[in-house]
């Protein structure tokens, strides 16, 4: 097992595309061990490949109390059951000590498959909605502070690439 290197922004390959994931092997299996050990040793609820600077559809989540029900989503999709918007203060294991408030949909529908390659759904709500949300929004190159006001994003940016000089 090993713990990834997590990107951080504004670094512009957190906006690359992720493709679809073909191959479901060995390898593969060893990359998901590697995105949920880096997860739960970052104190994370979500972890997207992107993140980590693999550009393939595939992301892991934990929102339980007790960090015991980890869900391996490849390929995923949503639908939105119901209209109805939910807020959450969402924060990002790539823009570390930062958390604004994002809305979005309460209830949705999730399509994925699981680390052999079957089909999986999963109903949504809460707090499982919204990261499984805020992880397919990595692939797709966007991160929640995509949501917030161009101002609060731009002193997030100074603030980052500021620690960012230190530590690099
Ligand atoms: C996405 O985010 C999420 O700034 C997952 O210093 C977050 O795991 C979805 C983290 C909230 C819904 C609600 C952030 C850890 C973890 C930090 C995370 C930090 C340490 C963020
Ligand atoms: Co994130």
């Amino acid at each position: 097992m090993a713990i990834l290197q997590i990107l951080e922004f504004p670094d512009p390959r957190l906006r690359k595309i992720a493709a679809p994931v073909t191959v479901f092997d060995a390898e593969l299996h060893v990359f998901i061990d590697d995105l949920l050990e880096t997860m739960y040793e970052a104190e994370g609820i979500g972890l997207a490949a992107t993140q980590v600077n693999v550009h393939k559809r595939l992301l892991v989540l934990d929102v339980s109390e007790n960090k015991d029900s980890p869900h391996v989503l490849i390929n995923p999709s949503f639908e939105v059951i119901e209209d109805e918007l939910t807020e959450y203060d969402e924060g990002c294991l790539s823009v570390p000590g930062f958390y604004e408030t994002v809305s979005r949909p309460k209830t949705i529908k999730v399509s994925a498959q699981n680390r052999s390659g079957a089909s999986l759904e999963l109903n949504a709500e809460g707090i499982l909605s919204t990261c499984v949300q805020h992880e397919i929004d990595h692939l797709d190159g966007k991160l929640f502070v995509d949501y917030i006001s161009a101002l609060k994003r731009t002193r997030i940016r100074h603030k980052l690439e500021k620690d960012q000089k230190k530590t690099t």
